[in-house]
């Protein structure tokens, strides 16, 4: 049996809007979906919730910048006090030949500090990132000490956060939060697996100068899917981090058979390695009904994920990242934990 750790702070977050396609729709990242998850949950026996500790600032201060952490905190303060009456969405941004210096500017702060703008901030945003930065934290923790079975119900998600980025629905970096955490805690090498259909950008970005984080993304390919600037095959890390960055881009309509290959090279790799700690960064957004990712994964093929993942036979988190087609994302993010359950030793 799964423990779960959740936060039901994560409902402070919940814009109305998202812009897709030029319009205002309701946001496909929403509090429903860690509904169906948590539904699915005890449906399938994971009755063991247990909420986070405090977050640790130290731990986000190690992955995200202090004028990142301060705008986050301050952001919907400011645009409030504008007058603005709408949720607090960037529209300008230093683009190609111009300044990367943080304005004092409401407006120019969100577009310096976003890498995407269909996530728009409200009162509850900065509250409900910290609290999702705390399941994961609270989460590495039990692993640490010896737990086999642990997932981080994370909303909003993290993988797209950056040192110094917000957008695609994330603000705190969870999965890096919970690989920094493991290092304090004693590991020498963690590995950062992410499953979720969309690039890692913010996790690659974070690790993508050092040894002792290795970052392995399975994805749509840039040139066709979201975040579409990075999360190239030719991405490999820099420095001392050089080799330690391997990504998997992958086309349309590819179905489990291939993304399961992607799946067993990384894991090979990963061995390789042979890290303390493996955190997963799990996304559904694969499955085949999703609305706004190109994979055919089915439901049955997360259980054989979860499988494939405890065959690695390493200390391992789950972390939630993405998966919106919502009535399903429970199931296939639980079928994930019982593929893993059933073949833990
Ligand atoms: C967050 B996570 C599709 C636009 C995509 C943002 C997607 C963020 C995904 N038309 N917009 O990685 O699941
Ligand atoms: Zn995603």
């Amino acid at each position: 049996m799964f423990k779960t750790v959740l936060s039901e702070s994560h409902r402070l977050h919940f814009p109305k809007g998202e812009l897709s396609g030029g319009e205002l729709v309701r946001p496909f990242e929403c509090p429903e979906r860690w509904d169906f998850i948590k539904a699915a949950l005890l449906h399938n026996g994971h009755t063991a919730l247990m909420q986070p500790g405090e977050l640790d600032l130290d731990i986000v201060a190690q992955v995200h910048k202090k004028s990142y952490i301060e705008f986050l905190s301050s952001a919907w303060d400011l645009w409030e006090a504008e007058g603005f009456e709408g949720e607090a969405i960037p529209t300008v941004f230093p683009a190609r030949r111009m300044q990367q210096r943080e304005p004092d500017y409401i407006d120019g702060k969100m577009g310096y500090y976003a890498m995407a703008i269909e996530t728009a901030i409200t009162s509850g945003t900065w509250v409900a990132a910290q609290s999702s930065a705390a399941c994961a934290h609270t989460a590495q923790k039990l692993v640490s000490s010896g737990v086999k079975e642990v997932f981080a119900l994370c909303r909003p998600p993290g993988h797209h956060a950056a040192s110094d980025l917000y957008g695609g629905y994330c603000f705190l970096n969870n999965a890096a939060i919970a690989a920094e955490g493991f290092l304090r805690d004693g590991a020498d090498r963690v590995a950062v697996l992410d499953i979720d259909f969309h690039h890692g950008n913010g996790t690659q970005d974070i690790f993508y100068n050092r040894n002792d984080v290795l970052f392995l993304s399975l994805h749509g390919e840039p040139a066709a899917a979201f975040p579409h600037f990075l999360g190239y095959a030719d991405e490999t890390g820099q420095g001392d981090g050089d080799g330690f960055n391997i990504n998997y881009p992958m086309p349309a309509k590819t179905t489990f058979q291939t993304w399961n290959l992607a799946l067993l090279d990384a894991c090979k790799r990963i061995r390789d390695y042979s890290p303390d700690a493996v955190v997963v960064s799990l996304g559904v957004d694969t499955f085949e009904h999703d609305p706004i990712s190109f994979f055919k994964l089915k439901s049955d093929d997360f259980t054989t994920i979860g499988e494939h993942l405890a065959e690695l036979d390493t200390p391992t988190l789950m972390v939630m990242e993405g998966g919106y087609a919502v009535e399903e994302v429970g199931q296939n993010t639980v079928n994930v934990l019982n593929g893993f359950s059933a073949h833990i030793r």
